[in-house]
């Protein structure tokens, strides 16, 4: 998988890729990840990229040129990708079922913003996505981007070493992911539920998916409209929902 980022901050990016799974990822050559500088695209003295915005006001918006270079530039020597994504607080909001998309194209570039704003013309002619991590504001698409790639990365056969946790992950169904423990059985005076010691291995994914579900009922309702539920899973809703009830 490829990707191109492109920012006045290359050294926060570079930063953010270089440990972790997707530090490995990158070091083993299964993600091949450019970071781009901005400034490198401009032709002026000062390497200035944004200007004042047309129309007035405050703050300052970030020139077209030096992005529209970048683009020529990525394309020449990287090949054309399947998606340009800008980020911004403006975009729609990024998902799982985006980072899924995102992970079968191959090859994505990520524009990086400042808060203020991009020049209207860069999504005009290269953006495919615009894209926001959250509501909430961050000051510039640097550490959106960094989301981005983690994300879609955890999805590229050979980036995380076992499937089965991708697999397993919260989101992976739509759910969010049950409780874990370790040992020690007994830690601060409390102990680990008992089911997990019994060595009942139906018993445990019995446990396990109720938890997902309940967790995922009390946290985040709205889940449960698009999640992946199975006949079972529906009859305990209807049963907790019937009774105020809920399972250990
Ligand atoms: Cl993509 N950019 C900025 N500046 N703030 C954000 C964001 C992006 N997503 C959430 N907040």
């Amino acid at each position: 998988m490829r990707f191109d980022i492109v920012t006045i901050f290359p050294g926060m990016v570079e930063a953010g890729l270089a440990e972790g799974v997707v530090g490995r990822a990158r070091g083993r050559g299964v993600l091949d990840i450019a970071v781009h500088n901005l400034r490198d695209f401009t032709t002026d003295r000062h390497h200035v990229v944004d200007d004042v915005p047309f129309g007035g006001g405050p703050g300052m918006v970030m020139k077209p040129e030096p992005f529209f270079a970048a683009m020529d530039a990525i394309i020449a020597r990287r090949g054309q990708p399947g998606a340009v994504v800008l980020l911004t607080p403006a975009g729609r909001r990024f998902t799982q079922v985006e980072a899924r998309r995102l992970a079968g194209l191959g090859h994505v570039v990520a524009l990086c913003g400042r808060y203020e704003g991009v020049d209207e013309r860069v999504r005009e002619r290269w953006a495919t996505d615009e894209v926001s991590i959250g509501d909430y504001v961050l000051s510039g698409g640097e550490r959106p981007a960094l989301v981005l790639v983690d994300a879609v990365a955890r999805l590229v056969p050979g980036v995380v070493g076992d499937d089965q946790s991708v697999e397993a992950d919260s989101f992976g169904r739509g759910l969010l992911d049950y409780p874990h423990y370790t040992r020690p059985a007994v830690f601060a005076g409390m102990a680990v539920p008992e089911v997990l010691t019994s060595g009942h291995h139906g018993e445990i994914r019995r446990w396990r998916r109720q938890q997902a579900l309940r967790r995922t009922l009390e946290r985040r309702p709205e889940l449960l409209e698009t999640a992946e539920l199975d006949d079972e899973e529906r009859r305990w809703l209807h049963e907790w929902a019937g009774t105020g009830e809920r399972p250990e």
